[in-house]
């Protein structure tokens, strides 16, 4: 009979305390729940006198953010794990470090990240990070590549591809990203301000079309293990440190998917400059936000083709003319899914502190539309593009508009 429950904050504790060799016998624990995402319980426990702590991650059997009535399985806890293990195996400091992972109680045991800050939260607060893009391009270029038919053995990719089937996590991915913000659905949350930009891509069949191609790719096209949910909630930063979190999402999936994400969530944060702090340089943080995004594309591109040059395991794939074929398609791809990810946070269920904080109705709105129309060419025009320049040209025409 298993034996989960969802845990209280005292039985937390008494698992803490039973971790091998981490807390001293005698140690006082404290205890906080402190999940703030869609999906989990978070446990800080910390030793009082020395100051040791750790966190502990529950999935609930549901999505918390809506409740009982949406049941949710337990076994992303074990695809979170197993992807930790992966991506700490190839970036071990850019990975959260895991440890301990019990199946009975769908818990992972993690280091307590609480010298670092959410990235979203950094980023709303208006602080850079002039490490990140170099760190971020280096976990997306090692995590993907040495996960990929290129970079492991073949075989073993297939038996792994079946370790981190994922369907239910893929269907929230499939229905709220590529589904719901492009029809009238009743999972779709926005505000009656925009109603008129948002009929009009309920309408846009030519859209739709870029979308339905992105979301085939999304059900069909296992390049690789994806982190899956790579958005600046699952990312802890300093100034000189970046480490992921939260991979329940993964997947072997195509992996414009994860650059793509990221590009999008500083494109949100972006969007959302639209004036209303005090004594910010708006100008100033907005080329920063574009900067970032271009340099991530750019520095992943140099990494994940040294990779190409150095570690290669498939003999046709050095083939001339291949690698920069797969690179073009890898950055459409990552723009393709970069505008899905836009559009989603700003039409569908889940949004973004960035934009949904904006105290201002008016500036919100304009947030708002912002974010559609730099989504919307990002998809549109995705088949055709050829350099990550024009991703700058399309956010700076679309601001001045
Ligand atoms: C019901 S879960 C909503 C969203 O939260 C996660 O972070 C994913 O982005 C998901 O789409
Ligand atoms: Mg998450």
């Amino acid at each position: 009979m298993s034996s989960y429950h969802a845990l209280s904050e005292q039985e937390a504790t008494a698992y803490a305390r039973r971790l091998p060799d981490f807390f001293a016998p005698d140690a006082e624990l404290s205890c906080r729940e402190i999940g703030d995402g869609n999906l989990n319980l978070v446990f800080h426990i910390q030793d009082q006198g020395s100051g040791k702590s750790v966190i502990l991650k529950q999935a609930l059997p549901y999505a918390k953010v809506v409740g009982e009535s949406w049941p949710l399985t337990l076994d992303r806890a074990r695809i979170e794990s197993e992807a930790l293990a992966v991506q700490g195996r190839l970036c071990p400091e850019l990975t959260v470090r895991l440890i301990a992972y019990e199946p009975e109680l769908a818990l992972t045991v993690m280091e307590d990240l609480s010298d670092h800050v959410i990235m979203r939260r950094g980023l709303i607060e208006g602080r850079r990070y002039p490490h990140f893009a170099e760190h971020i391009s280096e976990f997306l270029a090692r995590t993907l590549f040495f996960t990929s038919d290129l970079g492991m053995n073949q075989q073993e990719k297939k038996i792994q591809t079946g370790r981190f089937i994922n369907p239910e996590l893929c269907k929230i991915t499939e229905d709220l990203i590529f589904d719901d913000p492009y029809t009238d659905s009743e999972n779709n949350s926005f505000d009656e301000a925009i109603r008129d930009e948002v009929e009009r891509i309920w309408q846009d069949s030519a859209l739709h079309l870029e979308v339905m191609l992105l979301r085939q790719k999304f059900l069909t096209e296992g390049q690789a293990l994806l982190h899956g949910d790579l958005h600046t909630g699952s990312v802890f930063v300093t100034e000189t440190s970046t480490k992921v979190i939260d991979p329940e999402f993964a997947y072997y999936g195509p992996m414009g998917f994860d650059v793509g994400a990221i590009i999008a969530n500083l494109l949100l944060n972006y969007a959302a400059q639209t004036g209303w702090k005090e004594g910010a340089d708006l100008a100033d943080y907005r080329s920063y936000l574009l900067q970032t995004a271009t340099s991530i594309w750019e520095q992943f591109h140099v990494k994940f083709s040294s990779l190409w040059d150095e570690q290669l395991v498939d003999r046709m794939a050095a083939t001339p003319g291949y690698k920069e074929h797969y690179m073009k398609q890898l950055l459409q791809d990552t723009v393709g899914f970069a505008g899905c990810k836009m559009v989603r946070r700003i039409i569908g269920l889940s949004h973004v502190a960035d934009i949904d904080t904006i105290p201002d109705a008016s500036r919100k709105e304009k947030a708002q539309r912002l974010a559609l129309a730099i989504g919307k060419t990002l998809i549109k025009r995705n088949r055709s593009l050829a350099s990550i320049d024009e991703v700058l040209d399309i956010v700076q025409t679309q601001w001045s508009a």
